[in-house]
């Protein structure tokens, strides 16, 4: 497998995961700006919609949307899903609540939104981040393991740490847990050094 990536963005999520199930795979770097690649490509030619995630099957498939890669990527390494007849209809419903009300609700400060709206954004994402800390289990957001959901609530809050948007305790003690992670810390510094 493939992972197109942009340090730092939401693709870390993915990233994370493919070292988590010990996976074979490659990466590329993107640049956002230009739609290049590390190699010199036009990243529109890999992923049409121009933005990363973008994950390249061993048969050559193209998946991309965080949420259907990371969903892909726990049924590859059931490790990193959840058990039980609903498990992956929670799994889902963990990814979906993570892209639609805080990932995508990080909009003003990615596009240069006015005072106003950063500040609504961040007591919204703040809002929406106490009902996971609030609902969590006691060491992982879903289960007394980790699954691909922690991760992409990872990134979301190294977001929040980097714009100054509160992140209630609960959830900054699993933030302070994840990053101890072997497989976290070699993202994080595979994308750095990239
Ligand atoms: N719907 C996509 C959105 C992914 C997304 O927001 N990617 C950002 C980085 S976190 C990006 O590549 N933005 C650049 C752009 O849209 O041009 C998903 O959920 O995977």
């Amino acid at each position: 497998m493939k992972l197109y990536y942009t340090p730092g963005a939401c693709s870390l999520a993915g990233h994370i995961a493919l070292h988590e199930a010990g996976l074979p795979f490659t990466t590329e770097r993107v640049d956002l700006k230009t739609k290049t690649t590390a190699s010199g490509d036009d990243f529109n030619g890999v992923n049409v919609k121009g933005y990363v995630p973008a994950l390249v099957l061993d048969d050559g498939d193209l998946l991309t949307e965080n949420i259907a890669i990371l969903d892909y990527l726990a049924s590859r390494a059931p490790f990193l899903g959840l058990n039980g007849p609903l498990g992956r209809s929670r799994l889902l419903e963990a990814l979906a609540y993570i892209s639609t009300e805080l990932h995508k609700s990080f909009k003003p400060f990615f596009i240069g939104g006015s005072d106003e709206e950063k500040a609504k954004a961040s007591a919204y994402v703040t809002r929406r981040m106490q009902y996971l800390a609030d609902t969590m289990r006691r060491d992982y957001l879903l289960a007394d393991h980790v699954s691909v959901a922690d991760f992409y609530l990872l990134v979301v809050m190294r977001w929040a740490e980097r714009f100054g948007v509160t992140v209630p305790g609960p959830l900054r003690a699993l933030r302070d847990r994840l990053e101890t992670r072997p497989s976290v810390q070699a993202a994080l510094s595979g994308e750095a050094a990239s």
